[in-house]
């Protein structure tokens, strides 16, 4: 009798736990954009492809919309020379495509702006890509 009593107290506990962390909000330093490839051949037709990561769980984040983009010069000394952007269709999940105009060489940053399902507040972030020859 003694044995079943305290299964059923371990049980309940494991549930408990399993509930609180599902539901805990996470907070937005939980996320990191994260490049695919750290360099992207210098070009009008550019791609550049970030991962959304959240960090607790190495795990992507499938979900996210998009909202703000920025890609500068700002590495090279260079902040207000911005490049447009525009959002392409990505064929993995957790994976974000971009094409841009990379009309110089060396080191671009890449800001961010997301919102990911669940999350109440912005996920921001910023990866610095170079544009090789
Ligand atoms: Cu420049």
């Amino acid at each position: 009798m003694k044995t079943t009593r305290n299964f059923a107290r371990g049980s309940l506990a494991a549930i408990v736990i399993s509930a609180s962390s599902t539901f805990s909000y996470a907070s937005p330093q939980d996320y990191e954009f994260q490049l695919v490839s750290a360099e992207v051949k210098q070009g009008p037709d550019a791609e550049v492809s970030v991962r959304l990561i959240d960090k607790r769980n190495g795990q992507p984040v499938s979900d996210a919309v998009i909202f703000t983009t920025r890609m500068d010069m700002a590495p090279e000394g260079m902040e207000t020379m911005t490049t447009p952007l525009g959002e392409l269709p990505s064929a993995e999940a957790g994976t974000y495509k971009f094409k841009t105009n990379l009309s110089m060489e060396g080191g671009w940053r890449f800001q961010l702006g997301a919102k990911v399902q669940g999350e109440g507040e912005t996920v921001s972030g910023e990866v610095v890509v170079k544009a090789t020859p």
